[in-house]
């Protein structure tokens, strides 16, 4: 009988110089551990989220290979075999997000100072088996791991993405989605741009029109949608368990058509504005002399930060073309202190420089090197979003058939050689606290949309905020992101397989 296809075993398993993104230090040696179907995953430590991190582990590579991979304590020690997840507090080498990966013929061995570093060796883990171990099926083995040692940890702290959710709305399951594939290659920051002109996308119960009512447009004349606070805390929860911090973003004072719609009276005319559904920017603003707008801010802003464990939350102040320059200034003051009051921390877009920033304080780099210098010149720091480079939203080629091109075509190769430290003048690595993929959704309606445009440009913006610049050449990172075509395709990710890559 013929072999189904894919049915035949799998070759030799991923070079560690195949991870994505690149180690800090690795030293391969010949030969492979081989999981066997009674292997036990041991869990060196009493604290709980160690144990927890390992039952993540487990279920990853549970459904592939279907064995029971029982996780358990360290009593009478490892079997052969086995993989050990070890905490050592005292470990500063390994900083907060670190970890040491041991592969021998007789087991693996993950030590981290932190639970975050367990994580992160376990997704290390999890690339160095033969890509079907992302399958959702049973698939034959053998489950090799190449022998050697790996010590790693990132370059910076704020490893990014933003999902737009305004202009089209992605649900909860969506959401859930990208934050599995964001884990796999240590990104750990998701910042969800909830509100724009087109849709308001997170229900407020001070103000529940906003989503009944500004909640039901979307780009294009779509249906909308809107999470309630019930599902937007089970996106929190999901991203929390996998060390992925999200960032709730509502912008203003501009880009707030949709509230504007569902409550007139924030308009300074009280007349309510059609709902729009195409694709223009700068033309709305909150109107900012009525005492009635800081009590809607406060009030959104309120249910946010209870919403939020992390300590940021975004309020947008980008283009705010029909706000003048004096209001603005005046108003994102006054949001600023607002978000103090609430416990949290304030991050706008790069604009936010141009009033007087607190050092605790973060800008999102997009656009003028002027205003990342004006922001570091205040003491605050950057997120670094260049969108030549990282925003997502850009066609790869003229020809893409769903994208922008205000910033121009960004290949895949654009969009990995660039370096956030050398992006404004004035602008040191110590004044960065990472990078930011944006994905704006006007031209993204669907999931396979929002997979075409952000893979695989993703994994080089993982790789650019978690290695060191020193190792990196797009010549070596076009061979080592050619094997994860066929990973990205176990993970059912409809990527776009540009021609710049030499696939497998
Ligand atoms: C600019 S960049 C925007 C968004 C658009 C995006 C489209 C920035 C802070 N604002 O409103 O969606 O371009 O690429």
């Amino acid at each position: 009988m013929a072999a189904e296809p894919g049915s035949a075993a799998q070759g030799p398993p991923p070079a560690f110089a195949t991870v994505i993104p690149q180690p800090l230090a690795q030293a391969p040696e010949r030969g492979a551990f081989v999981l066997e179907p009674d292997a036990k995953i041991v869990v060196r430590s009493t604290a709980a989220e160690a144990t927890r991190v390992a039952q993540l582990l487990a279920r990853s590579i549970r459904p592939a290979t279907g064995y029971r991979l029982p996780v358990g304590g360290s009593r009478g020690g490892a079997p052969d075999g086995s993989i050990t997840l070890a905490l050592s507090p005292g470990d500063r080498a390994l900083g907060e997000e670190g970890y040491r990966l041991v592969v021998t013929r007789e087991g693996v061995t993950l030590t981290a100072a932190r639970a975050a570093g367990l994580f992160y060796g376990g997704q290390t883990l999890r690339q160095l088996l033969p890509a079907a171990i992302e399958a959702d099926v049973r698939r034959p083995g053998p489950w090799r791991i190449a022998l050697g040692t790996i010590h790693d940890r990132p370059r910076f702290a704020w490893r990014g993405v933003m999902l737009d959710v305004a202009r089209h709305f992605h649900g909860v399951r969506e959401v859930e989605r990208l934050i599995d594939l964001m884990a796999l290659y240590k990104l750990n920051r998701l910042h969800l741009h909830l509100s724009d002109d087109q849709g308001w996308r997170i229900s407020i119960r001070s103000w529940p029109r906003l989503t009944t009512v500004g909640g039901r447009s979307a780009v294009g004349g779509g249906r909308g949608g809107y999470f309630t606070q019930r599902h937007y805390s089970r996106i929190v929860a999901y991203a929390r368990a996998r060390f992925v911090d999200v960032i709730p973003e509502i912008d203003m004072p501009g880009h707030v058509n949709s509230a504007l719609v569902a409550y007139p009276k924030l308009t300074c005319d009280g007349i309510a504005p059609a709902p729009r559904t195409d694709m223009e920017v700068g033309y709305s603003s909150l109107c900012i002399g009525k005492e009635l707008t800081y009590r809607f801010v406060n009030d959104v802003i309120r249910e946010l930060a209870a919403l939020t464990p992390g300590p940021y939350v975004h309020v947008g102040g980008d283009e705010a073309h029909s706000t003048r320059p004096e209001e603005y200034l005046a108003f994102m003051e006054r949001v600023e202190s607002i978000v103090r009051s609430q416990g949290k921390r304030m991050i706008g877009w790069e604009e936010v420089a141009r009033t007087k920033l607190r050092r605790t304080s973060v800008a999102q780099h997009w656009h003028d090197p002027v205003l990342a210098r004006r922001a570091v010149e205040q003491g605050a720091k950057l997120v670094m979003s260049p969108a030549p480079k990282v925003y997502l939203d850009m066609k790869y080629t003229p020809d893409s058939p769903i994208g922008l091109t205000w910033a121009g075509v960004t290949s895949v190769r654009d969009a990995y050689t660039w370096d956030p430290a050398t992006q404004a003048p004035g602008v040191r690595e110590r004044d960065i606290l990472g990078v930011e993929a944006p994905l704006w959704t006007e031209t993204a309606a669907t999931r396979a949309d929002v997979d075409y445009l952000m893979f695989p440009r993703l994994l080089g913006q993982a790789e650019i905020a978690w290695s060191p610049a020193g190792g990196r050449t797009w010549q070596r990172y076009r061979w080592r992101l050619a094997n994860h075509g066929p990973r990205l395709r176990a993970l059912g990710v409809a990527f776009y397989a540009s021609p710049e890559v030499p696939w497998r």
